[in-house]
């Protein structure tokens, strides 16, 4: 693949909306060419199975059901958008991936987190983020900042704990693997949060 690859990853609220945006300016500042999209959704087929996953009407969804919907949302993306971006080497920003997979349904759900590692080869086979940021917040910080945005979708609806568990399976990530991960404290005042994800990009880039 020619283009690189970085995802952002977080807890609710943690603010990956907000700081994609300061991506997107360094990207812009380098003449990077560069695709953002989003997980679960980024493709016609993927924003319908996201309106599915995030409908809080859908109270009876079983764990293993909204696993595979991750995953079937994940396959369109890689093929229709991802993987053609890449090659033609452009760079791709996507808010969530994978990572989202093992902390949300992995660690929040309790599912197994082999079968997640059997559906991420069948869909991604070797591909990878290179880059990956992770947002770290107390989970009450950041959902008294989505309760103030207004109504909350199914995952936001879930209780303290869920979120707890999905934030130890992000730091979990990112202490196994310290190569491609870059945790910052989100609960510092937006421009330090934005000179730490900055530093972390001019590192990547071999800038730093
Ligand atoms: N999911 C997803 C899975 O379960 N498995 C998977 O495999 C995948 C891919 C949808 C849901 O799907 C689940 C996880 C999610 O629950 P989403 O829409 O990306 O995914 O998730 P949300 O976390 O709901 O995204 P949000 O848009 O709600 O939150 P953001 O983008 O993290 O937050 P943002 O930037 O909108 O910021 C929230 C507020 O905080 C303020 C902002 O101004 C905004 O008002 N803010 C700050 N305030 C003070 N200090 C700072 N440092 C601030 N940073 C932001």
């Amino acid at each position: 693949m020619k283009g690189k690859f970085i995802s952002v990853e977080g807890t609710e609220g943690v603010g990956k909306t907000t700081n994609i945006q300061c991506i997107e300016e360094w990207l812009e500042a380098r003449g990077i060419a560069y695709i953002a999209t989003r997980e679960p959704g980024g493709t016609a087929l993927g924003e319908k199975i996201r309106a599915l996953l995030l409908d809080k009407d859908n109270t009876a969804m079983a764990a293993t059901a909204e696993l595979l919907l991750m995953f079937a949302a994940r396959a369109q993306h890689l093929e229709e958008k991802i993987i053609p971006a890449l090659a033609a080497g452009t760079w791709v920003l996507c808010d969530r991936f994978t990572d989202a997979t093992y902390a949300y349904q992995g660690f929040g759900r309790g599912l197994n987190r082999e079968h997640i590692t059997q559906l991420e080869k069948l869909v991604q086979g070797d591909l990878h983020p290179d880059f990956t940021l992770i947002l770290d917040i107390d989970p009450e910080l950041g959902m008294s900042r989505v309760r103030a945005r207004g109504e909350l979708d199914r995952f936001e609806s879930e209780a303290m704990e869920f979120f707890d568990r999905v934030r130890t399976g992000y730091r979990e990530r990112a202490a196994e693997n310290p190569a491609r991960y870059c945790l910052v404290d989100a609960s510092d005042p937006l421009a330090v949060v934005q000179e730490h994800i900055v530093a972390a990009l001019n590192i990547f880039a071999g800038e730093g």
